[in-house]
Parts: structure tokens; sequence; C-alpha cells
């Protein structure tokens, strides 16, 4: 039979790819003595005093019921005797790199969206079985010449492909072909579908809506009244409608805000409430990107031009504005010498971006 070329041509098959507990696998893979261990990447557990947050753990780690952004002191109560490591961002960003490398080769269009995850628009193999082969070949390819497992979903929009991939992880592979995509969605607590966040899936349920299911049946009037608009494209990806594409874009490198003041200044009141202000703007930046950082750069200058710039990489991402504003106020005290100030400024860098798909619900 010849195929029709019309039909297959609209199909669109997405392939979401995310690697398996991303940091410590790049651990365990360079350090052999690790495998088959519970390793905890993140802050130092001080022996149960210690501050931050578990970054990432492996599997054997979560089964001890260790997760990302857990404090560390809890993780450390959970699991004593697991290795405790604190993470070298270098080696995940190579690591990172070398992922993406392999599947740009396949050229097909490709939309990084956060260290260790990508979408690719594989529409052009025709057909899922097809596409299924593809993905067998690049986790093949990307366990041999990497020695990482990654799990892989394949479905006819991006938001389906992102919720499969984490359908059978680790080293998991799930296909939703469009005849199935409703008996695969409609179980599914609505938390699965990404942008819903606590505050919308309280919301969600104090209406009664709680799987896909219950979405999707949802008088769509009543939606809109409690939501807004953002409800129909949530309604829409019950039913396996999304539009939105791979875009293969330059990733925000850094998101920067500064001022000069009308009059020179060496007023300590006036710095530190423009430096709140200026914080404010750039985590709202940061926020609409749907983007953690890492990096925070405060610039000073003075009287004269003389410019001073100062830099500190946190131990962890963080999107938390009072965080920032500490870490800002910090820096600036560090590099303040009570000379006039013309100009201040500060800068986010180092980006991951945790919910690339951005739903707008969560307001
Ligand atoms: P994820 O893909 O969310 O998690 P993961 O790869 O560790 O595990 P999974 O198998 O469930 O996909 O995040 C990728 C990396 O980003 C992760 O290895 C560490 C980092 N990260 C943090 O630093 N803090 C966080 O809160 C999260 C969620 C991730
Ligand atoms: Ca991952």
């Amino acid at each position: 039979m010849v195929p029709d070329i019309t039909e297959g041509a609209s199909q669109r098959i997405i392939l979401h790819l995310d690697m398996d507990s991303f940091y410590a696998s790049v651990e365990m893979r360079d350090r052999p003595e690790l495998r088959g261990k519970p390793v905890i990447i993140g802050a130092d557990p001080n022996q149960g005093k210690g501050r931050g947050v578990v970054a990432t753990c492996s599997y054997e780690a979560r089964a001890f019921g260790i997760r990302s952004a857990m404090p560390i002191s809890q993780a450390f109560v959970l699991c004593p005797h697991g290795v405790f490591l604190s993470p070298d961002f270098p080696r995940y960003v190579k690591a990172s790199a070398d992922v993406m490398a392999i599947l740009k080769a396949y050229g097909f269009p490709i939309q990084q969206v956060s260290i260790d995850e990508a979408f690719l628009d594989v529409s052009r193999m025709g057909t899922f079985p097809a596409a299924t082969d593809l993905a067998v070949r690049i986790k093949d390819t990307i366990l041999t010449h990497l020695r990482l497992t990654c799990s892989i979903g394949l479905a006819p929009t991006k938001v389906v492909a992102k919720i499969a991939s984490d359908v059978h992880k680790p080293d998991g592979l799930t296909v939703v072909e469009p005849e199935n995509l409703f008996s695969f969605l409609a179980p599914m607590p609505v938390r699965k579908i990404p942008g819903i966040g606590k505050k919308s899936e309280t919301e969600l349920f104090e209406m009664g809506i709680r799987t896909i299911r219950d979405l999707a049946a949802y008088d769509i009037q009543v939606l809109i009244a409690r939501f807004g608009r953002s409800a129909i494209a949530l309604q829409d990806i019950t039913a396996g409608i999304d539009k939105s594409e791979v875009k293969e874009r330059d990733g925000v490198k850094s998101v920067s805000r500064e001022t000069t003041f009308v009059n020179d200044t060496d007023d300590e009141h006036l710095i530190a409430a423009t430096m709140d202000a200026l914080a404010e703007e750039v985590c709202r930046n940061l926020s609409d990107e749907s983007l953690h950082c890492r990096t925070i750069t405060v610039k000073v200058r003075y009287q004269g031009f003389v410019t001073r710039t100062k830099a500190r990489t946190l131990p962890h991402y963080t999107g938390d504005p009072a965080t920032l504003r500490t870490c800002a106020h910090t820096l600036f005290r560090d590099i303040f010498d009570g000379r006039k100030i013309r100009l201040l400024g500060i800068r986010l860098s180092s980006f991951n971006s945790f919910d690339a798909l951005q739903m707008t619900l969560e307001v």
C-alpha cells in the first residue's frame, strides 16, 4: 500500500529525552566504587547539622525516600551511611555537552530545555515504530559512548512526550501513539502536567479534579472563570492538542538590570532600596523564563567611572528572591568603599531550567 504522504506529514512525533539521576550518574560513572550505592549530591550534611538541600541522588538513595530539594539534614537522617558528595558542576556541564552533541548529530530539530533534557522533533521518521527504533539507537549510543542511561518519551506532542519520559525511569522508553493518548493520560493525577504545581493542584482538588480524566470532563467555562484563558490550553493538553514546536533557540545566558542614579550617591538607604528593586526585577525575569540560577554578580560604578564587579556562585540553583537579594547585599558590602556611586547593577547567570514547558497556571 502506498503510504498517505499528506497524513504522514501532519503526524507529529516528538521525542523527549531526560538523563537518569544526572549528577549522581556522572559521579557513579567516573568512580566505579560508588556504583550500587546510595549517592547523594548536594550540600554538606555535616553529621545531620548541615544546611542546604539535596541536588539529586542515585536511585539507590531514592529507595530511602531521598529526593531533590529535600533538606540535606533530612537526607542524612534517612540514610546516614549514604555517600554524600558536593556537586562538581564543570564535570556535569561537560557530560551535558557530550549528550547534546550526540543528539545534534542525528540532525533533527532539537531544543535543549535543561542541563539534562531535550526535545527532538523526529516527525520525519514517518511512523511511531520507526521513531521507536531511533529512540532505542539513541539510548544505545549514549550508553556506549558516555556510559550513562537516559529515559525517552515518544508522543504526538511535547507535553505528552515529557510526561511519557518520566513514566518508566530509569532507563525507560515509553511510546504514546495518538490512539492511546487519552487512555495514557486519563488516570494520571493532574500534577503530572508540567506547570501544575502544588498551588494549582490544591485548587483543582477543591473543584473535585484529581485526574487528567476529571480535568478533561470539566466544564470549560467554570475552568476559565477560575484560571483565566490558560484553562483552555490546559484542557487542550488532555485532548492531545499542543501546538508548541521544538524550537532551536539560544538559551538565555544571563539576566541583568542596572540603573544610573540621577545624582551620584553614597546614601546607603537609597543604595539598599535600589539594590532591592533591581533584585526584584531580575528575579521576575528569572521566573518569567522558568529558570533557576547559581551565579549572581553585582556591579558598582563609582564617580569617575571606575567600575567594580564581584560575583558569587552558590552551591545550588535557586530562584528564591530572598536568597538572591541577601547575596546581592553581601556582594555589595564587599566592594563598596564609601565613595559616591554612579551606577548599580545585578546580573544572574549559570541557569538551569526546571520547567521549560511554561504553563501559565501557576500565578
Ligand atoms: P532532574 O532531571 O530533575 O533529576 P535527575 O536527572 O537527577 O533525576 P531523574 O532520573 O529523576 O531525571 O534534574 C537534572 C539535574 O539537575 C539533577 O541531576 C541535579 C540538578 N537539580 C538540582 O540541582 N536541584 C533540583 O532541585 C533538581 C530537581 C535538579
Ligand atoms: Ca533527569
